[in-house]
């Protein structure tokens, strides 16, 4: 008999209620004295989970049998949030869910909140993995997420007189009802030692990496299910563990205790996530972590082949696909090659032909600070066999460069990848472009900039190589799941189609001149602040208006995102106020939230001086209503599902070039926002796609700064503007820190600074006007509602379906596969 053979789940309000007091009496032995809504919600997830697990088998198995090819995800992050809303919206049971829930007494609204936001992602580019995964699964692509279960997620931010306190974020600690251990799957995974060259059964030299520490890579599975498709891909996620024979020596020697406590070392590879969205070079466990991912899920993805395929890889490269995520797993290239010349017995121009047909690399950011490097030295001892690999590498690819511009010293000296100097260093981005068949940036504008800055001399190699993939994200979790009421009226208006076919919006232009749809949409609009209102009011301690304009920034505190600049606009409309220039009046209430990283001292001050600046205009009885300022602690994927809602204005106002993409930007953008903006990464197309009339544009361009650079003087800025002296006299005089001397200088003199890369004295005064303009428009609510309608409706571009189609027509190159035919 099959002992796997079930009846398929009841998905009514009768089987969901049974299968949920089961949990929790029985698996979670609670009863009806339990208060505490994390019972409840560990049950109803249960319950979930299960009516996933069937379907999730059934994929899985279609993808490892089926001989089509399939794409691997390769990525240090994945931010995915809460799972329950978004598995119950894909299942289709929202209404069942919610009916048995309320027969019992629950509410779902207060379950939901239960779930510790799984925080394995700094900000955009392990949020774009999250949204990723989940279009793959909605276009029901054969693709699996493979990346790091981190013990300790992204810190959980308090605010404590102003300033940033992190606290570890054991997300962990209740257990994680969404995955499944897989010890089947279990790998080795090698560091240390050394090499050794040995001779073949077939008389073929081969190496033979020797006397190295090994660590145990434990898979843990967590389904992601398409919408409403009975696809369920998997994403899995690597824990490290100590292999059982570890110190043996010391086992023997009879120091039984200490040889039992070192197998830590082993589980602190994936014990923390690196706060930082921009760099890590040069941490040794930061290398361990990327080699540990790559290495794990290659070999995941290569036992698999040779269980079907034996030890043939003439069509592995016809039949895979590694997308790498940045440059945080792009060891790989070098881990593959390792795989087929040393377990596999390839000749190196054929695993090298295979390599280059098989990865394929996406470019985050073009600042040089984010570039990654590792110190040659460093990945000899950690990873000899690698380092040896990638020489070799390099040496057949200056071979390549030296012919095509033969005597060109100086361009070999640039395209190296290995950076010579005092310290040598591997460049990371080098070795993925060198490895990869497809190089990509997340907007044209960056794309664009890639080719003609970072990576010219790549492109005038290999100009095919290079595309640009505009950034996206799910409509299922940014619009149907975090805005339920907007997502309703969409759904009356225009019918459903649009939760998988984001382009459909468009036909919500014409309601842009329906007074009555309007009138629905600022109800709405006016809903989701209030929800916002009542949600932070106790955090912050303020009164707010629901009638003002609500101006949000919620993202990574960075100077290039220049939470300063809105900062001294806030400055500005308080000076104005005081001076009693207040004619014709918008009252405004500024939200600003965002991390930073925990050693970027920089950023950490630009959170106290919000603070500072927030602390002063709050409690100034003055002011009142007619401004408001507040940081919004601890910004994550759950906030931001509340915040985005709740918005008027879109605060995208980097320096532009320096901002790859964002994807907050659309989120806003999807939930009728209006956009205030610089033309940087994907505002550029927002702006195109909504039209010039309904974005407030303001800044220089790219080129405008990049050729400013030289001869920058924001001093003749200041000189030129008077409302700009009045904001830079009082940060300088100590009105936002008056008992704190001194504290915000290092602000003070980078704004003032010729070599401030980040310009923000240049934008000043097109900034200020553009916020003029935003009130003109807001006084005009009917005009202002319009251009809401039109941000929503012009949004589908940036549904992260789009983005993975292109992925696919372009880079994959696979065939959808339908698990209910
Ligand atoms: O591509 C996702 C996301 C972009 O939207 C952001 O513009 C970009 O800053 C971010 N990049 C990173 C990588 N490192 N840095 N900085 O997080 O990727």
């Amino acid at each position: 008999p099959d002992i796997t053979k079930l009846p398929s789940l009841g998905m009514d309000k009768k089987h969901i209620t049974d299968d949920f007091k089961h949990y929790y009496s029985y698996r979670l032995g609670r009863d009806e004295h339990c208060r505490s809504p994390e019972y409840a919600y560990k049950a109803i997830s249960l319950t979930i989970s299960d009516r996933m697990v069937e379907r999730w088998k059934q994929t899985y198995n279609l993808h490892r049998n089926q001989d089509g090819k399939q794409t691997f995800y390769l990525s240090m992050e994945f931010l995915l949030g809460r799972r329950l809303s978004n598995a119950i919206i894909s299942l289709g049971v929202d209404s069942e869910v919610a009916r048995a829930l309320y027969g019992l007494g629950l509410a779902i609204e207060e379950l939901v909140d239960s779930e510790p936001d799984a925080g394995l992602g700094n900000g955009g580019l392990g949020r774009l993995a999250a949204c990723f995964i989940d279009s793959c699964a909605t276009l029901k692509l054969p693709v699996t997420g493979y990346g790091l279960r981190y013990e300790y997620g992204m810190f959980i931010q308090e605010i404590v007189n102003g300033e940033q306190i992190e606290k570890p974020d054991h997300w962990l600690r209740n257990g994680n009802v969404w995955e499944i251990e897989r010890p089947e799957y279990m790998t080795h995974i090698k560091f240390g030692g050394r090499t050794q060259i040995h001779i073949d059964e077939n008389g073929h030299e081969r190496v033979s990496w020797i006397d190295t520490h090994d660590v145990l890579a434990m898979p843990y599975d967590t389904p992601i299910p398409g919408y409403k498709n009975d696809t369920v891909n998997t994403l899995r996620l690597w824990k490290a563990m100590a292999t059982e024979d570890f110190n043996l020596q010391e086992f023997n020697a009879g120091d039984y205790a200490e040889a039992v406590a070192q197998k830590n070392t082993a589980e602190n590879i994936t014990m923390v996530l690196y706060p930082n969205d921009a760099n890590e070079n040069g941490k040794a466990l930061r290398l361990q972590q990327q080699y540990f991912l790559a290495s794990a899920s290659l070999q995941d993805v290569m036992a698999n082949w040779v269980g079907r395929h034996g030890k043939d890889f003439t069509k592995f490269a016809e039949k895979n696909c590694f997308q790498l995520n940045d440059t945080h797993p792009s060891i790989a290239v070098a881990e593959l090659m390792r795989l087929l010349l040393d377990i596999y017995g390839l000749p190196w121009k054929d695993a090298w032909q295979i390599t280059r047909n098989t990865m394929a690399y996406t470019n985050h950011t073009l600042l040089p600070e984010a570039l990654e490097k590792w110190p040659v030295e460093l990945m000899r001892q950690l990873l000899p066999r690698l380092m040896e690999i990638i020489y070799d590498i390099n040496a057949g690819f200056m071979a390549e460069v030296s012919a095509h511009w033969p005597g060109d010293s100086k361009r070999q000296v640039r395209m190296s990848i290995i950076e010579e100097g005092p310290t040598k260093q591997v460049r990371m981005a080098f070795l993925a472009i060198v490895g990869s068949f497809s190089v990509n940036g997340v907007a044209a504008l960056h794309s664009e900039l890639l080719q003609k800055g970072l990576f010219k001399d790549f492109y005038e190699l290999w100009p095919l190589k290079f595309n640009n993939k505009t950034n996206g994200v799910t409509p299922r979790r940014w619009l149907a799941g975090c805005n339920p009421d907007l997502a309703a009226l969409i759904t009356t208006t225009i019918g459903d189609a649009w939760i998988t076919d984001l382009a459909q919006l468009e036909k919500l232009k014409p309601y842009a001149e329906n007074a009555a749809f309007r009138q629905q949409w600022r109800q709405i609009k006016q809903l989701s602040k209030q929800r916002l209102i009542d949600l932070k009011k106790q955090e912050l301690d303020i009164e707010i208006d629901v009638n003002a304009l609500f101006d949000v920034q919620v993202k990574r505190i960075h100077e290039y995102k220049r939470q300063i600049l809105n900062v001294l606009h806030v400055i500005h409309l308080y000076d104005r106020i005081k001076r009693g220039d207040t004619q014709n009046w918008v009252d405004r209430c500024v939200l600003i939230g965002g991390k930073a990283a925990p050693g970027y001292v920089m950023a950490k001050k630009i959170i106290k001086l919000i603070n500072n600046v927030a602390n002063v205009i709050n409690n100034d009885a003055q002011i009142g209503s007619q401004l408001k300022l507040a940081f919004l602690p601890n910004y994550r994927v759950s906030a931001m599902e509340k915040i985005c809602p709740g918005t008027d204005l879109s605060e995208q106002i980097s320096t532009a070039g320096k901002e790859a993409s964002g994807t907050g930007n659309m989120k806003f953008m999807m939930n009728g926002a209006l956009t205030i903006g610089t033309l940087d990464g994907a505002n550029i197309e927002i702006r195109n796609e909504v039209g010039a009339e309904n974005f407030f544009l303001f800044g220089l361009t790219a080129a405008e700064v990049e050729s400013m650079q030289a001869h920058y003087n924001p001093q003749w800025f200041i000189e030129q503007d008077g409302d700009l002296q009045a904001v830079m006299h009082l940060l300088e005089c100590g009105h936002f820190n008056q008992f704190e001397p001194g504290i915000f200088d290092d602000i003070i003199t980078s704004l003032k600074s010729p070599q401030d890369p980040w310009m923000t004295i240049a934008d000043f005064r097109s900034y200020i006007e553009a916020q003029k303009q935003v009130e003109h428009a807001w006084r005009n609510q009917e005009q202002w509602t319009r251009m809401s309608i039109l941000n929503t409706a012009t949004s589908g571009k940036f549904s992260s379906d789009r983005t993975i189609q292109e992925y696919n027509r372009d880079i994959w190159k696979m065939s959808p596969i339908d698990v209910s035919e």
